[in-house]
Formats: C-alpha cells, sequence, structure tokens
C-alpha cells in the first residue's frame, strides 16, 4: 500500500502536536523551490502553524521546552516538520531559516484569507491577530483549495478606532512600520515589564478573535525570546 500524502492524514499527523494545517498552496517557477529527492517537482506547499495558545501544552510537555538550550520553540517545530516531511516524502520549510527568509506571509495569503493588518502581521478572518506559522511541507502531491480573501472579512478596514495603534506605550507601531528599536528599547527598561509579563499591549488592543487571545505564559514566553535577540 503506498503512503497516504492525503491533506487528511497529514492533518491526523498534525494533531497530537496542537499543530494546524493552514491551508496549501501551488508553487509557480517564481517561487524558485527546489525540486524534492529523484526530481519530483514541487506540486503543493502546505502552510503549517498555530491558532492561539492550543500547541502550547504539547511545546511545554517536548523535552525541548526545559532543555536550558536556546530557540526551544524553533528547534521544536524543526524536529516535527524534518519527521512529517521524511514521512510524507517531502521537504520542510521553516520561518525561521534566514536570512534570506522563505516569504511565509505572502504565502499565507496564498493558503488562506489572510490580510496584512495595521499592525503587519497577517489578520486572519477568525483568528485575528492569534496566529503564527512553525513550517511548511512541500510534497509531491495533494491538491490544496484556493484561498479566496474576501473583503467582508478585512477587519482593519472596518476597524475606524484602530485600537492597536494607540496602545503602545512608546508608538512603535505607526500604521505604516513596526519601529523595532523603539519597542526593544522599552522592553528591556523598567517601564517594560507589563508588556514583558503580558505580551505585546497593542497586539492585545485588537478587539478581534478576543478568545484565541494567547495565554500570559505563553505570549510571556514570546516576549523573553524577542528581548534575548533585540
Ligand atoms: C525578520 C522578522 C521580523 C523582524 C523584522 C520584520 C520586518 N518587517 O522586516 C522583527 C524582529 C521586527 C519581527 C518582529 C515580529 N515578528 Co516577525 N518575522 C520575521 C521573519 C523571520 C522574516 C520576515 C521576512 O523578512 N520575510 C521575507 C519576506 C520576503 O517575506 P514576506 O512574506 O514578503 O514578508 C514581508 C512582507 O509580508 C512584509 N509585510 C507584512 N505585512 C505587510 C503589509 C504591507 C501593506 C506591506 C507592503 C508589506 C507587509 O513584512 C514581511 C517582512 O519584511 C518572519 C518569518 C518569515 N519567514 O516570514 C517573522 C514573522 C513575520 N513575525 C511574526 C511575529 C509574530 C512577530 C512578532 C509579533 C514577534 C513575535 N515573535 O511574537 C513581532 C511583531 C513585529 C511586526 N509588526 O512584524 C510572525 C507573523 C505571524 C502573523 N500572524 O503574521 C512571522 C510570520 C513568524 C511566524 N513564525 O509566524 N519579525
Ligand atoms: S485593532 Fe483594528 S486596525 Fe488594529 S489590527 Fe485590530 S482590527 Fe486591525
Ligand atoms: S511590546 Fe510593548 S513596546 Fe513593543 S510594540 Fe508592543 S506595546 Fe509597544
Amino acid at each position: 500500500m503506498g503512503i497516504d500524502r492525503s491533506k487528511e492524514a497529514l492533518q491526523t499527523a498534525l494533531a497530537p502536536h496542537g499543530l494546524s494545517l493552514r491551508g496549501g498552496f501551488v508553487p509557480t517557477a517564481a517561487d524558485g523551490l527546489a525540486a524534492l529527492p529523484e526530481g519530483r517537482p514541487v506540486v503543493v506547499v502546505w502552510m503549517v502553524g498555530v491558532i492561539g495558545s492550543g500547541f502550547w501544552p504539547h511545546f511545554k510537555a517536548s523535552s525541548f521546552f526545559n532543555d536550558g538550550l536556546p530557540d526551544p520553540l524553533d528547534r521544536w517545530s524543526r524536529a516535527i516538520g524534518e519527521e512529517l516531511a521524511e514521512r510524507f516524502g517531502g521537504r520542510a520549510l521553516f520561518p525561521f531559516d534566514g536570512p534570506p527568509y522563505h516569504p511565509f506571509q505572502r504565502w499565507a495569503d496564498r493558503a488562506e484569507a489572510t490580510q496584512p493588518s495595521r499592525m503587519m502581521l497577517r489578520m486572519h478572518p477568525e483568528h485575528g491577530l492569534w496566529h503564527a506559522y512553525r513550517f511548511a511541507l512541500a510534497l509531491a502531491d495533494g491538491q490544496p483549495n484556493p484561498a479566496v480573501p474576501s473583503p467582508s472579512t478585512d477587519h482593519c478596514a472596518r476597524c475606524s478606532d484602530q485600537p492597536c495603534l494607540r496602545a503602545c506605550p512608546v508608538g512603535a507601531y505607526t500604521g505604516k512600520a513596526f519601529l523595532l528599536e523603539t519597542c526593544a528599547r522599552h522592553l528591556h527598561s523598567d517601564a517594560g515589564t507589563e508588556c514583558m509579563q503580558s505580551g505585546c499591549l497593542a497586539r492585545q488592543a485588537c478587539p478581534v478573535a478576543p478568545g484565541k487571545r494567547y495565554s500570559q505564559e505563553h505570549a510571556a514566553f514570546h516576549m523573553r525570546a524577542f528581548v534575548r535577540s533585540h
């Protein structure tokens, strides 16, 4: 019997890790993706990510969380992505490998109905800003449904208050740019304790998908990782 490389088989393989299949897209020559082993062309790229804090207990229970080595979440993602790539006869691509980085946000827009938000993070019609990508799987067979973004799901276009652009105590989100150094300086100061403990205040000000907001523990983990590298 051949290997089952269907979307359903992939979903089943991701579920025990709390990871979600975030749609897929058919790459073109312009994507420049190298052929798979034995010269098989890539016919689908499946996007794999997290929604809310659903994956957190799985990651926390893994050996990576407490081993004291750097980048535990990236190493957890790599272990799962590479095991699945081998099992499904494809290649895993990671958002953190770079620079140059794979254009995960542009890929996301081709795989699901995500759109750039005023915070530049991708806005998902149901998950809001509370989602991210852990890896993509390039496979030699499979067929994704095309992503169809709809103007009716463009939350930012209908958000007249835009509280995300006012909530940052140091104005790091301007609506056109993210002022990395301004944010990092604040986080390294005593005044940044609230962001460090509860997560980015600007992101939390977004009223979309409140039920999917990251848990305090999960949000603080990302803030610590961000501060370590900036
Ligand atoms: C480098 C990087 C950063 C850098 C610099 C970002 C920059 N603008 O140059 C810094 C340190 C600032 C950063 C910060 C954060 N990042 Co970041 N970052 C990345 C990373 C690793 C590479 C981005 C890149 O250069 N891609 C290459 C280009 C060619 O790909 P791209 O798809 O075209 O992406 C660019 C465009 O989409 C553009 N863009 C995004 N929105 C819009 C909107 C418009 C209108 C336009 C014109 C362009 C534009 O910005 C992207 C980066 O340049 C990506 C992962 C990845 N591989 O994409 C994560 C990623 C973008 N980051 C992510 C996150 C969550 C964050 C943080 C919230 C921190 C965190 N980990 O919690 C902050 C928020 C800051 C912010 N507003 O983006 C997520 C976003 C998830 C989402 N929902 O969209 C990603 C996809 C990582 C992931 N694993 O999911 N990040
Ligand atoms: S607060 Fe409003 S403008 Fe800002 S990201 Fe959320 S929906 Fe978009
Ligand atoms: S983490 Fe804090 S300082 Fe940085 S952008 Fe968010 S609200 Fe502003």
